[in-house]
């Protein structure tokens, strides 16, 4: 890291100079750890505070910072008042009183990825949308590598923004949730993208207008933009004198599939790959792969290399992944969907009637969005969770509807009304936190219940 850069593009994008500045790092999960070790290497003052009495990093944070100044078990106001900068972590509400009554007074709010972006001159690209991020983000770092760029991923997916730094990689494949795009201002990617825009995470948003807002932030700056032509939510973002590719699944675009006797990733005129070459399933997925070929093309990958990567790419866990065949029925884990959208998209690529397994906090969305496809893709749906109710009451009438307590009971009402050729989908359009410690807890318990059920 060069610091000298790194403190002029702070001065010039938050006027933080190590002289008179006093950043305040909220939250120590692993954005503020991430945080702290970064700016331990730097000249600039911080404190770090959690509302939590105590969070899980503390100890590494003691240890290996003593001289750091660190509050938990509250907001306490006067942290905040003596801040001239907060590095607000993504879980964090920009609403909290504390932060509320520090921005009116002027405290500048940055994230994680601001540092980020003012530490490297490294290519970025950024991907957000509510459905498909870490697909894509995952996508383009096995085509960055197959095309010769060091190539580093991580954001929202999992290692902090901050930690890819000591990969000094050539390229930088950054998943963005909207909690990290709400307080980002100094971020200009190479390539950016809004994969989708549907319903998600309402709860903490001011409604979709300002959810779609908070993407829309993505593309600060003067990159390429990359822009999905199926979703009118995207478009609209559209801007002028910027490189743009668009990609579809269902019209014409600068990456596009092509229906035919073969269908057909295409760029333009160029055939660029058959579709059932891709190992995933869904035409989501075909949507993912265009948008990853048109992220890549922008920052001048290689397009055959690309495809290579795809025609490899197996996808991840916990989305639509086949779990077993028991009897003649083939059970699958889509416990990633978190919301309707992606719930809807599994739902979609069936070409049969499922037994949906869904539940569990719905994050103030509205249920009666999954109507239309569990009417026309559902035989019957089993309700867990938080807000089994408020789905239940959403699609009463459509479908049958069972009640469960927990995954082993599903499974097995599932099971009970399964017969050969039917398929059983995990796909909740809901977070899992009311019963599960992540969605991957809740994907585990749904496979060990399915190899738990009797086979013969
Ligand atoms: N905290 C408080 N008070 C609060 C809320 C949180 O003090 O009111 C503290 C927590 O106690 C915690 C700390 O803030 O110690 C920071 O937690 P955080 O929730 O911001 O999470 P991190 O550990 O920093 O992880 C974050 C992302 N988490 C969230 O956005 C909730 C991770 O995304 C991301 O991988 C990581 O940064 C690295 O960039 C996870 C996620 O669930 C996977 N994301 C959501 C999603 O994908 O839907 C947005
Ligand atoms: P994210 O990181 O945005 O949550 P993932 O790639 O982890 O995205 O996928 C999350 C869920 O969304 C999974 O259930 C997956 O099957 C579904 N999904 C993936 N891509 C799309 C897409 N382009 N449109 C709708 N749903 C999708």
């Amino acid at each position: 890291m060069n610091t000298n850069a790194l403190l002029s593009s702070l001065d010039t994008h938050f006027k933080l100079n190590p002289a008179d500045a006093r950043l305040l790092i909220v939250g120590l999960g692993a954005t503020g750890y991430s945080a702290a070790q970064f700016l331990q290497k730097t000249p600039i003052k911080f404190a770090v505070i959690d509302s939590r009495s105590h969070p899980p990093l503390i100890d590494s944070l003691r240890e290996q910072m003593p001289d750091v100044a660190v509050f938990c078990g509250g907001f306490d106001q006067s942290a905040f008042d003596v801040a001239t900068h907060l590095l607000v972590s993504p879980g964090v509400s920009l609403n909290e009183k504390a932060i509320h009554k520090a921005m009116q007074a002027g405290v500048t709010v940055m994230s994680d990825i601001d540092l980020f972006a003012c530490a490297t001159d490294k290519p970025i690209i950024a991907i957000t949308g509510s459905n498909g991020k870490s697909t894509v983000t995952t996508m383009l770092g096995d085509m960055g590598q197959a095309a010769g760029v060091k190539t580093a991923i991580g954001g929202n997916l999992g290692t902090p923004a901050l930690d890819l730094l000591q990969q000094e990689a050539d390229l930088y494949v950054l998943e963005l949730s909207s909690f990290q795009l709400e307080r980002t201002t100094a971020l200009n990617a190479k390539a950016a993208t809004v994969l989708n825009v549907t319903p998600d995470h309402l709860d903490r948003h001011d409604g979709m207008e300002g959810y779609a807002q908070e993407k829309q932030r993505i593309f600060r700056g003067d990159g390429a933009m990359i822009l999905n032509a199926d979703d009118p939510l995207v478009m609209v973002m559209q801007a002028e004198h910027r490189t743009t590719y668009s990609f579809s699944t269902e019209q014409n675009a600068d990456f596009y599939l092509h229906r035919g006797e073969q269908d057909q990733l295409m760029f333009g005129q160029q055939a660029l790959m058959n579709a059932s070459e891709l190992r995933l399933e869904g035409t989501h997925n075909i949507a993912n792969a265009l948008a990853a070929l048109a992220l890549g093309h922008a920052v001048g990958l290689d397009l055959t290399a690309m495809c290579k990567a795809l025609a490899k790419f197996k996808g991840l866990a916990h989305r639509m992944q086949k779990v077993a065949e028991v009897k003649g029925v083939s059970w699958v884990n889509d416990s990633k969907a978190t919301n309707i959208g992606a719930c809807v998209a599994a739902l979609q690529g069936y070409q049969h009637k499922v037994i949906l397994i869904a539940g569990g906090d719905s994050k103030g969305a509205d249920m009666q969005e999954l109507v239309p496809a569990v009417q026309a893709k559902t035989k019957a749906v089993i309700v867990m969770g938080k807000d089994a109710e408020l789905i239940s009451a959403a699609i009463d009438g459509c479908v049958p509807v069972y009640f469960a307590d927990n995954m082993k009971q599903a499974v097995a009402i599932a099971a009970e009304h399964a017969i050969a050729g039917d398929s059983v989908l995990l796909s909740p359009a809901c977070a899992s936190l009311d019963q599960y410690k992540s969605y991957a807890d809740r994907g585990n318990k749904f496979a060990e219940a399915v190899l738990g059920l009797p086979t013969c």
